[in-house]
Formats: structure tokens, sequence, C-alpha cells
């Protein structure tokens, strides 16, 4: 990366600070961190005077309507086209929760093309060089625990709104605190942010126990598929378009099920294939660091690069351009060669 990237709060703050109208922006398919970034900035930037815009690429799923229903998020194609950009007087853009033109597909040549200044605060791995600005941090177990540093740093008041959303992100994005990124750093943040009010069983009452009978059954449907290959390392859930129609879920009903067979002790390597759109499979993938010495250990960073996406060693996405059966084999072909590489 360049020399431009910037881990100082203090130069964060001061290239943010003269924007008056900026576009907040976050990953497709956005999750419990990538809208708690978006609605904690959305508010602090609010509290400055500051009037931000706020777009998603896809339907926010249900469960997490409660944290944004103060916020005026727009969804790109339904309340805002790509040609009103251009319209909205902005002075500069803020990405969260990603650095990848992939993960902001719908708007990537928009970026790439367009003049504003551009700021990043994220804590993948899989970087592009997209910005001006950077505050990246891939030891943070959440992009809602690097902003929360940072507000901190700023002394930046914390109202109900934002404690509520960073929690939300920091807690999410820990798999509820039980991921290996789970450290003192995020338990303390969580701490303070309990201290300022938040009440976690409400959080997790209203993200885990609110699910509809439709992605309940969706659940029920795509474990009852699983697959388990190489003697259990490798498991493969697979979900065609036909089977979503058939439960009444929606895309957005499959986050978080991928990590569902990490459950079995011989798994270290967990993969989603959903048919999304005609011949795009979305391909979520999940690893954890095996049990037994000797045992592979799957670097899902790498597995989702190879298929053009990003993410974490642990945890990872991408998009593969062909049918659901032939990304499942040239994913299976690809983790079957890693697992059997490693054993080697
Ligand atoms: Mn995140």
């Amino acid at each position: 990366m360049s020399s431009t990237l910037s881990r100082s709060f203090d130069e964060a703050t001061a290239t943010i600070e003269p924007w008056k109208r900026p576009l907040l922006l976050t990953h497709a398919k956005p999750d419990g961190d990538a809208l708690g970034a978006m609605v904690a900035m959305f508010s602090s930037l609010q509290q400055r005077g500051v009037n931000p815009v706020a777009i998603v690429f896809d339907d926010i799923p249900d469960r997490y309507r409660f944290l944004i229903d103060a916020t005026p998020v727009q969804r790109l194609g339904k309340d805002v086209a790509l040609n009103d950009l251009s319209t909205l007087d902005l002075d500069g853009v803020i990405v969260l929760d990603t650095c990848s033109y992939g993960q902001l597909e719908p708007v990537a040549h928009w970026l790439r093309e367009s003049p504003l200044p551009k700021f990043v605060v994220d804590h993948h791995m899989t970087r592009d060089e997209l910005a001006d600005g950077y505050l990246l941090d891939n030891t943070a177990s959440a992009a809602c625990l690097i902003l929360w540093e940072w507000f901190q740093h700023e002394g930046v008041t914390i109202n109900p709104t934002m404690a509520k959303a960073l929690y939300v992100g920091i807690a999410t994005d820990t798999g509820w605190f039980r991921h290996s990124n789970t450290d003192a750093r995020t338990l303390s943040a969580a701490t303070e942010l309990v201290r300022s009010g938040v009440r976690p069983f409400a959080m997790y009452d209203a993200l885990f126990q609110h699910e509809s009978s439709a992605r309940f059954r969706l659940r029920a449907a795509v474990t009852s598929k699983l697959e388990l290959l190489a003697d259990d390392a490798i498991a493969v859930m697979t979900l065609p378009a036909a089977l979503l129609s058939e439960t009444g879920a929606t895309l957005s009903d499959t986050e978080d099920l991928v990590n569902e067979p990490l459950r079995i002790s011989a798994t270290v390597a967990s993969v989603f294939l959903a048919e999304h759109e005609g011949d795009v499979i979305r391909a979520g993938f999940r690893s954890r660091a095996p049990l037994t010495d000797g045992a592979p250990d799957v670097d899902v960073a790498a597995v989702a690069k190879h298929f053009g996406g990003g993410g974490h060693r642990r945890a990872s996405g991408a998009r593969i351009s062909a049918t659901l059966e032939d990304a499942r084999r040239q994913v299976v072909e690809h983790l079957t060669s890693i697992i059997e590489h490693r054993k080697a």
C-alpha cells in the first residue's frame, strides 16, 4: 500500500473535517458491522452538523431494521440511482468495512472515475488502493471497533444510536464474542458500550430471536443438503434459487448459515454457495484453526482471492460467474487441493 496509508486518528479527522456532504458506502450484502459502522458514522457526522448520504447496494436484512430506523439509509437502484450521485452535491466519500472494489461492485466504476476525495475505515486484509486516506487495522475485530477507538480519541459523544450500532458491529463480527478475533481490546470496547447504556440481551434478542419462519426453514433445508468432503474437513452447502423461493426466504436470510458446519469437530473449512441473479454465485467461506496438530489450516482470504473476492483469513466471500453446479465443482476442487496439499 502507498504512503498514504494512515492509522492516525488525527489525520483521519483532519481528512474528513472539511466535508459537509460525504457519501457513506459499505460492502455488498451488508452485515451487522457494515450497517453498525454506517449508522455510527452517520450519527457522529450529524452531531457535527454534517449532512451525509448513506447508500447500500442490497436489501437490509429485517433483523437489522431496528438498527437503522433512525438513519435514512438509501438502497441503490430503488431509492437512488447511480446517475443521481452527481446531483447530490457530494464533497467526499467514506467507505466503511471494506477496502475492495470487488465488494463495492455497483459503484466501483463510479468510484474509480469520481474526482471526490475518498476515505476508508476498514479491518480487512484484502485491500485495493481506492482512497486518498485510510484508517486501516486488520488486527481490529470489527470496523466498529476502529470507529469506537477513533471516536474515543476525538472525544466524540456516543449517543444511544451510536452505542447500539457500534455494539452490534463488534458483537456480530466476533460471532457474539466467540470467534478467534475476540480479544481484550474488543471486550473492553464492548464493556464501555454496555456502560453507556447498551443492553446486550436486548441486542441479542433483536438480532437472533426474531427470525422469520422462512429463514428457519431455509436453515433446515440447506443443512439437510450439507455435503461433507475430504474426511469431513470441507463442508459445502448450496442454495439453488428454487429452494430460496420454496422456503419463502430471501438471499439476505442466508447470512451466517455458512458458520453452522464449523460445529462439526473435523470440519476446518465451510463454503456456502447461493444462486444469485443469473449466472452469478455468491460464495461465503469460513475456516477455523484446526483442533489437532498437523491438520490442514485453510486461509479463506486466499481462497476468496482465487475466486476474485476477498476478506479475512477465517471469513471471506466472492462472487463467481458460473452456474451453481460449476461453481460448486470449482470451489470443491480448489479446497480439496489445498487440503490434500497441506496433508502431504
Ligand atoms: Mn467487518
